[in-house]
């Protein structure tokens, strides 16, 4: 048996949407963050039957099964149990499926000692979530369609920090892969979305190798807004917003406008992440935990890989 522990990412540059045909692969670059204090840690054993049990409850899921089937018409695996335990909500748009699969695989690779270095681990967990793929790297990580995952910068070579201010704990009513799929099918938006990704990917790339705060800012928020209109244009349109998550966007806002060094971003759900300098971290959590609309805020810094763990 095997345990792996991973975090979550939050992208500057988001995903949405994949290439056709078989192995999940994203139709455009992404750029994220991996962020630190938000575990999901997965133990495998060989086992008699297959069993999966997420935070204490036994489920079926079939991203999961999919996964583990696509793995074994590769290696020769037993039937396996995996338990599964994160330390946040589960499908609110805290990329919990991201921290899963990198966790995942990570346990599931030392398990079958199927000795895969972190690259194939990220083909693997980007079958089961694409997202995931970014989460077995620590730091500043791209994902390419053609290159693969891999991290740009260290954490400690650029240690931002992210106040995650959450607004609701429901889960999604629509999952990311059936929005996207919606999106490429119906959104007059989403030509116009491929065709300039690859620019913004570039943009905040150079932005992080300069460590150049405001033009990472002002990329990231364009990719976040982007990604939300291409929603909003879908058919039906899918408003993952609340009322607080657009107040915490003006203050986010505000606070920049009168010197605060912080951006926003935010995902399929309802959640804002705030991206800071650490410096301003306090101010920033501050000021987001006294909007009326936000039950708690949490405050992160950026986090390591996915990576094996004592039982
Ligand atoms: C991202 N998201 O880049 C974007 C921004 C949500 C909004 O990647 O279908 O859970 O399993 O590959 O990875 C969420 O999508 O979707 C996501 P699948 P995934 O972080």
């Amino acid at each position: 048996m095997a345990v792996a522990v991973a975090h979550p990412n939050v992208a500057l540059v988001k995903y949405w949407g994949k290439r056709p045909g078989h192995g999940n692969v994203p139709a455009t670059p992404s750029l994220s963050i991996t962020l630190d204090g938000l575990t999901t840690r997965t133990r495998v054993d060989a086992a008699a039957e297959n069993s999966l049990e997420i935070n204490g409850e036994r489920r079926r899921d079939a991203k999961v099964a999919g996964l583990v089937a696509a793995l074994r018409e590769e290696f020769a695996l037993p039937a396996m149990r995996v338990t599964s335990c994160g330390n946040f909500p589960v499908g609110a748009g805290l990329a919990s499926s991201a921290s899963g699969f990198a966790a995942l695989v990570t346990a599931l690779d030392e398990t079958f000692s199927l000795g895969l270095p972190a690259s194939a681990r990220a083909v693997w967990a980007r079958r089961g979530s694409a997202s995931a793929a970014r989460s077995v790297f620590g730091g500043f990580v791209a994902l390419d369609p053609d290159v693969g995952a891999a991290t740009v910068l260290d954490r400690d070579e650029w240690p931002l920090e992210v106040v995650v201010a959450v607004t609701s704990d429901a889960a999604k009513a629509v999952s990311s892969t059936e929005g996207m799929t919606r999106s490429r099918d119906t959104s007059p938006f989403y030509g116009a979305w491929m065709h300039s990704t690859a620019t913004d990917f570039d943009d905040a790339c150079r932005a992080v190798h300069r460590r150049d705060f405001d033009a990472l800012a002002a990329t990231a928020e364009h990719s976040c807004l982007k990604l939300h209109a291409l929603m909003l244009s879908t058919r039906p349109g899918l408003l993952y917003w609340n009322a607080a998550t657009i107040d915490a966007m003006r203050a986010v806002r505000a606070m920049r406008d009168a010197g605060t060094p912080v951006f926003f971003t935010i995902d399929a759900g309802p959640q804002v992440k705030a991206v800071c300098l650490p410096a301003a971290a306090a101010t920033v959590a501050d000021r987001l935990g006294e909007l009326a609309g936000v039950k708690r805020v949490m405050r992160v810094g950026l986090g390591a890989g996915a990576r094996l763990v004592e039982g």
